[in-house]
């Protein structure tokens, strides 16, 4: 295994690979079966942010005026604090802070402690937020997760209707979304706002998407032209995929000195085996 990666395996065709550099869960084996898309063109090496997976979202969702969109947290390298497996669950926990490139960025002091644990049929993904600086910071934070599914236009995805969102494609805000069951067969770039749980259902993928403080999500899937203008990106690949993705994202999140903040998904495999609470 590369020393940039960390492996959690729990046997039994149930594991998880993260990459140092942005403490990014590139993969999530179920039965033997990967969970996640990862672009086969992705960089891995640092240069820049990895194409898949689930790269994290911090300080700022979305473009920004201090660097590069997204944030720095995607774009850093990690340090893992432990990996252990005990009672039939593998986890391994990261952390990031404040260092000479963010503070260029964002003047401000923290500790992020990032869990990822596997058990049967379930992955957890979990950041803890500490402001360990002398001054309030506000920021937007978002797990950008890729999900891998056969064929996109054979999927349906809930956990929308009833909630207000922002069409990023046709650049309409404030929209009501009333479709119980959505299908993707364009690209889609909506922020929906204050929605509960998500389910991911075709032919080859049933998985749930739980959060917990993370009152937002984003629906992406860049379809055929913006998937053949990435290069990192393989161009048949929004077949493939469709990011469903947790975030704190429609308000900025205050945290005042010695605060912290705790969010998380929680992604199970339905059909397979039942994810343990
Ligand atoms: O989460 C959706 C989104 O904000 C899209 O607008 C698109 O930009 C996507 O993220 C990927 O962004 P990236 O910076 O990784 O190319």
């Amino acid at each position: 295994m590369d020393n940039n990666f960390v492996e959690l395996d729990l046997a039994e065709g149930h594991s998880a690979k993260v990459c140092l550099f942005g403490a990014t869960v590139t993969s999530w084996m179920n039965d033997g079966r990967e969970q996640l898309f990862l672009s086969s063109c992705s960089k891995m090496d640092g240069s820049k942010a990895v194409r898949g997976g689930i790269p994290l979202v911090f300080p700022n969702f979305g473009p920004w005026d201090n660097g590069p969109q997204h944030g720095f947290a995607r774009i850093s390298w990690w340090k893992m604090i432990n990996n252990e497996k005990a009672d039939g669950i593998a986890k391994a926990q990261f952390t990031l802070k404040e260092n000479e490139t963010t503070l260029s960025m964002w003047n401000h002091k923290f500790q992020i402690l990032y869990d990822v644990e596997i058990k049967p049929g379930t992955l957890r993904t979990s950041l803890t937020i500490k402001n360990t600086g002398g001054d309030e910071f506000d920021f937007t934070t978002l797990l950008h997760t890729y999900l891998r599914v056969p064929d996109i236009e054979k999927c349906m995805i809930s956990g929308f209707a009833g909630t207000r969102y922002t069409d990023k494609v046709s650049k309409q805000t404030d929209r009501s979304e009333d479709r119980e069951e959505i299908r993707i067969s364009s690209n889609v770039d909506s922020i929906y706002c204050n929605t509960k749980e998500h389910t991911l259902k075709g032919p080859g993928v049933d998985i749930e998407v739980e959060k917990y403080n993370l009152p937002d999500t984003v629906l992406w899937n860049p379809w055929i032209q913006k998937a053949k203008e990435m290069s990192d990106f393989d161009d048949d690949g929004y077949k493939k995929m469709v990011c469903i993705e947790p975030g704190y994202v429609h308000e900025r999140k205050v945290l005042k000195p010695g605060e912290e903040f705790i969010c998380s998904q929680k992604l199970s495999v339905v059909n397979g085996h039942q994810s343990s609470i």
